[in-house]
């Protein structure tokens, strides 16, 4: 919200990332200390079946895929793999799969090594030297190659913590995955 509240001031109003505006843009103030309009409100853009959590819509897929089939699925909803790039979104992420599934089960999120640890949107994940990484501890581990040709995609997982962190794990298991709207 910017502009004045002086008498024949107007409000400008926005909205945040996932909101869209509803009702004026602009209202101005009245000699009676009133609004010259109806104050407009926030609502939520996510599209069908996402939910907006951390300012960012999401969905969760139960139907357990491989890491490709997931991230597919994702972006035939104009979507990708969700990227928990700050600790508020992994966090939040975290909190929505526990309350509602429970710990137990594994979901892609959209972090895969390609040479590097590269976001499902292209970037790195080392782009810059303070940036966060939600590994359970002793992670990301290449001990499983031995065994499997990769280990180069990231579940959530709960391991040692209990709680649901990154782990690097075969691409070509089916889990399940969330998406995230870009
Ligand atoms: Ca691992």
């Amino acid at each position: 919200m910017t502009g004045s509240t002086a008498y024949r001031g107007s409000m400008h109003f926005t909205c945040g990332y996932g909101y869209n505006l509803v009702g004026a843009k602009t209202i101005s103030c009245q000699a009676d200390v009133t609004w010259g309009g109806r104050v407009p409100t926030c609502k939520a853009t996510c599209r069908a079946g996402y939910q907006l959590i951390a300012q960012t819509c999401i969905r969760v897929g139960l139907e357990e895929k491989d890491y490709e089939d997931a991230q597919a699925d994702c972006e035939r909803e104009g979507a990708t793999l969700a990227m928990p790039k700050t600790k508020e979104l992994d966090v939040a992420l975290r909190n929505v799969i526990v309350n509602k599934y429970g710990k137990d089960s594994k979901y892609w999120i959209g972090l895969k090594e390609s040479g590097s640890w590269l976001w499902a949107d292209g970037s790195s994940l080392d782009d810059h030297d303070h940036h966060y990484q939600g590994w359970n501890p002793g992670e990301p581990a290449s001990g499983i190659k031995a065994w499997f040709e990769s280990s180069d995609c990231v579940q959530y997982w709960s391991g040692p913590t209990d709680t649901p962190m990154w782990d690097d794990t075969a691409c070509g298991y089916n889990l399940r995955y969330i998406c995230q709207e870009s």
